[in-house]
């Protein structure tokens, strides 16, 4: 049994769940909750009232233009999805600012090479985006002794980030910023976000950690900002294209770390009850909760 099915139906076993594609009554299905589905999937059921996303992103469902207006989309949340962004960034930040991942590197080749000593006090890191994810994150590295940056889109207050907002900011943010995290929704606004004309903004030498989407980032502006000595490495957990592909240039730089989309996964019981609620609201016309801004695309 599949264990989304699973999960809810041990919430409330009276829950009758249809796996796509074997979906035996089309105008049955009231609510749908997705990952990735192919397009034009969700205009098939005349009585859809409401999807939600299996995870914090809702790119996947904003981007099918054929998804009814009256449609609600929502998205679900964790604690534990938080925690585990926080472990995956924070990792990430030790791991650049302390060299680890080039010392990994240098067991390969028998090589005993000190690069410096890395400390926290003074390294500047942004994040960008703080939401339900990117808040939290910011704040456990400034906890941590960082100097800690944040943009969002419009003003946050939060306790020891220095706070931007907004287009007009964004230039001030990145010059505080060494070590950019990008925690963004991908919209319509922030869609190749990640390119050359922000690098350049950044204090060089810069690093980036991108695990929000691949779509913020412009691949070659990478490539280009790497070479010629703007960026110093990449850290990615995303990519325009998922897996992969095995031809892909960054496979082959020692300078981009690469993990396969595992910063922070949803697990099904975790999130039951949510989409349980959600569904049950659905069905008595209150709609869902965590409902998304169609207008915002977030
Ligand atoms: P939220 O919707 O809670 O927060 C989004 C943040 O981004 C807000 O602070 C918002 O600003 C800001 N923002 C949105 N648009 C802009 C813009 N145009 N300019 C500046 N700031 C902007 O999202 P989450 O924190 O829950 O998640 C963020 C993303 O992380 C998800 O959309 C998903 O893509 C990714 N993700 C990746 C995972 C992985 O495993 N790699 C796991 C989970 C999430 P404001 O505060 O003003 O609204
Ligand atoms: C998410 C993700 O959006 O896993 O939850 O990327």
């Amino acid at each position: 049994m599949s264990p989304w099915k699973k999960a809810i139906q041990k919430i409330d076993p009276e829950i009758e769940i249809d796996i796509w594609p074997a979906i035996k009554n089309k105008e049955r299905i009231q609510f749908a909750i997705c990952w990735n589905q192919p397009d034009h999937l969700l205009d098939n059921f005349p009585n859809l009232k409401a999807v939600s996303s299996l995870g914090a992103g809702v790119d996947h469902l904003l981007s099918d233009e054929s998804l009814p207006e009256s449609v609600d989309i929502c998205r679900v949340y964790s604690h534990s999805l938080v925690q585990q962004m926080n472990e995956y960034i924070t990792g990430a930040v030790i791991s650049i600012r302390r060299h680890f991942a080039r010392y990994i590197r240098q067991k390969d080749q028998q090589q005993w090479q000190v690069h410096g000593r890395g400390q926290v006090a003074g390294s500047r890191i942004g994040v960008m985006g703080l939401g339900a994810i990117g808040g939290p994150v910011a704040g456990r590295l400034a906890q941590l002794g960082y100097s800690v940056s944040g943009w969002s889109r419009t003003s946050r207050d939060l306790n020891g980030i220095n706070c931007f907002a907004g287009r007009g900011e964004l230039g001030n943010f990145l010059r505080n910023t060494q070590t950019l995290i990008c925690l963004l929704p991908l919209t319509s606004e922030t869609e190749g976000i990640l390119n050359l004309d922000l690098f350049k903004q950044m204090q060089p030498p810069g690093w980036i950690i991108n695990a929000a989407r691949g779509n913020h980032l412009v691949d070659e502006d990478l490539i280009y900002a790497l070479d010629s000595g703007l960026l110093e490495g990449a850290w990615l957990d995303v990519f325009s294209e998922e897996p992969l592909p095995g031809n892909h240039p960054f496979w082959n730089r020692p300078n981009i770390i690469i993990t396969p989309h595992i910063a922070s996964l949803t697990q099904p019981e975790e999130v039951a009850e949510q989409i349980v609620e959600n569904y049950k609201r659905t069905l008595s016309g209150m709609g869902p909760r965590k409902v998304v801004d169609r207008t915002k695309g977030y």
